[in-house]
């Protein structure tokens, strides 16, 4: 039996992922788990959560950083054991959005470099989907929690274009990105193209055995 495959949906906040990733788990019928980042059920996660709905909740920015990436930790093992038993995993969210929601903030010192070694080890998606939508300002909701505004939002998503431009060729073997614009497309739409793109990667690599690393 070959392993599962990791497929990753990233994007900026309000661009649909989580409808997204729960449709392509629901479609991929019993055959994959949806993993989401943060994963605010869990002790860290509960600081995070803090954190982002909190404004008087500080920490300073090495810190949230840090927690981000042990909150990818604490699950690794069990994503890793359930792609091992030959099921798919779909993340929501990953590692591309702790090093771009860090590397925004530009604090001095926190490059990509600095922001991406924490999660060195983590597994690598074998395919990952890119979500953007010039309308996700205006979307219900943005604006509740903290990096939820327009500035900020533009910031993330020049590093999001310089991680997959040139950090990500330089720094890993390259995973297979998508990129989406999702603007004026409805859901089903949406869900559509992934879910093709999806099973189309799956057949075509379903021999690919070894796992990938950042
Ligand atoms: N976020 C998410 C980070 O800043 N670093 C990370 O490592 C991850 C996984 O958390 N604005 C930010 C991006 C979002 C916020 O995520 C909450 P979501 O998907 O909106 O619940
Ligand atoms: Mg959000």
């Amino acid at each position: 039996m070959t392993r599962g495959k990791l497929i990753l949906i990233e994007g900026l906040d309000r661009t649909g992922k989580s409808t997204q990733t729960a449709k392509l788990v629901e479609s991929l019928n019993g055959e994959a788990s949806l993993v989401k980042f943060p994963d605010r059920s869990t002790q860290i996660g509960g600081l995070i959560h803090q954190y982002l709905t909190e404004p008087d909740f500080h920490l300073p920015d090495q810190a949230i950083h840090l927690l981000f990436s042990a909150n990818r930790w604490e699950v690794a093992q069990t994503i890793k054991k359930t792609l091992a038993q030959g099921k798919h995993v779909v993340l929501d969210r990953y590692v591309y959005s702790g090093i771009a929601y860090s590397a925004a903030k530009q604090t001095p010192g926190m490059d990509l470099r600095w922001c991406a070694q924490p999660d060195k080890g983590l597994l690598k998606p074998d395919l990952t989907f890119f979500l953007s939508n010039a309308e996700s300002g205006l979307r219900q909701g943005f604006g509740e929690e903290r990096y939820e505004s327009t500035e900020f939002q533009a910031k993330v998503r020049e590093q999001f274009v310089a991680i997959f431009d040139t950090f990500e060729e330089a720094a890993y073997k390259k995973s297979h990105i998508v990129f989406l614009d999702t603007t004026n497309q409805s859901i089903t739409q949406v869900h559509e193209l992934v879910h093709s793109a999806t099973t189309e990667f799956i057949r075509k690599n379903a021999e690919i055995d070894e796992f990938m690393y950042f």
